[in-house]
């Protein structure tokens, strides 16, 4: 697919960098953001500003929404409803499983060709290794748009079911801000021993990197449903009370170690303390 005629409504951040990726990719591309001005430098690239999100809409078969929430596609489009029918719509926007579910039944109302997507990337890494955008809905429009898709970052497509690609996306932020938290409270650990956060930054990167490595062994044993597997590390041992009493003893925040050590206590207290620390899943799936 060369040449394909695609529009970019929203220019924040992340449209800005879509919008970028296409046009330097030789697609005409179309665009259009609610406050003027943010467009100027695309159209220096070779973007076609548009006046309206109308014009915008009725300028490209593709029509691309990375704005900033449900309600702002909704806010957006709605009022160029009629102008969708027969085009294609790649929400990129982010939202919850059952707003995306919600705008792609809206989107079929209106005749248009639905496909969600969850961009797993930052602005400055779109179009490089690392990036990567999950998609789902239409299954013939991912097909037909994925060399277009592919400039923005590896594409990958999960199903049917428009709301599975914002369920992976939030699925995925979930362990990246927890770690981030965790991270953090580490960071404000040190501080008091003269610690920069730079410095421990430095410290905490290759360690957490090397810790991914234990997923696939937590992920075997919840697949297997079987915690008792010889050689895990135990609730018993996993107890956080060292690193809790620690931390009070810093005088910090003891909120975000405490949510792990309350997941393990539940499952201590059910009786489980000798099997593996992935049990903590069951304290997740069955809340307190
Ligand atoms: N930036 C990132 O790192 C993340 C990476 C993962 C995916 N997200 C999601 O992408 C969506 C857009 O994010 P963004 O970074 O471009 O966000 P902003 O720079 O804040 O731009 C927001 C754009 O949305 C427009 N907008 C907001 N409300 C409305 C509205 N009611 N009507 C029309 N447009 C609206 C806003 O326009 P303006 O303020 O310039 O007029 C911007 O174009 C988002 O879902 C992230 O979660 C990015």
């Amino acid at each position: 697919m060369t040449n394909t005629k695609a529009t970019v409504l929203g220019l924040g951040a992340m449209g800005a960098a879509l919008a970028t990726a296409l046009v330097r990719a030789g697609h005409a591309t179309t665009v259009w953001n609610r406050t003027p001005g943010k467009a100027d430098a695309l159209v220096d690239l070779g973007a076609t500003a548009a006046a309206t999100a109308r014009d915008a809409v009725a300028a490209a078969d593709v029509v691309i929404a990375c704005l900033l929430d449900a309600d702002s596609v909704h806010e957006v489009l709605d009022p160029v409803a009629d102008v969708l029918t027969g085009r294609t719509l790649v929400n990129v926007t982010t939202t919850t499983p059952d707003q995306a579910k919600e705008i792609a039944g809206w989107a079929a109302a209106h005749g248009a060709v639905y496909l969600d997507g969850g961009i797993m990337a930052v602005p400055d890494m779109i179009g490089l290794p690392g990036a990567s955008v999950l998609y789902s809905g239409s299954a013939t429009a991912f097909e037909r748009l994925r060399p277009l898709m592919d400039l923005w970052g590896e594409s990958a497509y999960l199903g049917e079911d428009a709301g599975l690609a914002s369920l992976y996306d939030l699925a995925l932020l979930a362990g990246m801000y927890v770690m981030f938290a965790g991270f953090l409270h580490g960071a404000a650990m040190v501080a008091d021993a003269g610690v920069t956060a730079t410095e421990f930054a430095r410290r905490s990167a290759p360690w957490l990197a090397a810790m991914t490595g234990g997923f696939a062994g937590f992920a075997a044993v919840v697949d297997g449903g079987d915690y008792t597997v010889p050689g895990q590390q135990s609730l018993v041992f996993s107890d956080l009370g060292d690193l809790l009493g620690a931390s009070a003893a810093q005088g910090i925040s003891t909120e975000v170690v405490g949510v792990v050590q309350d997941l393990i206590r539940r499952q201590v207290d059910a009786g489980h303390g000798e099997e593996g620390f992935a049990r903590i899943y069951e304290s997740i799936r069955q809340p307190a």
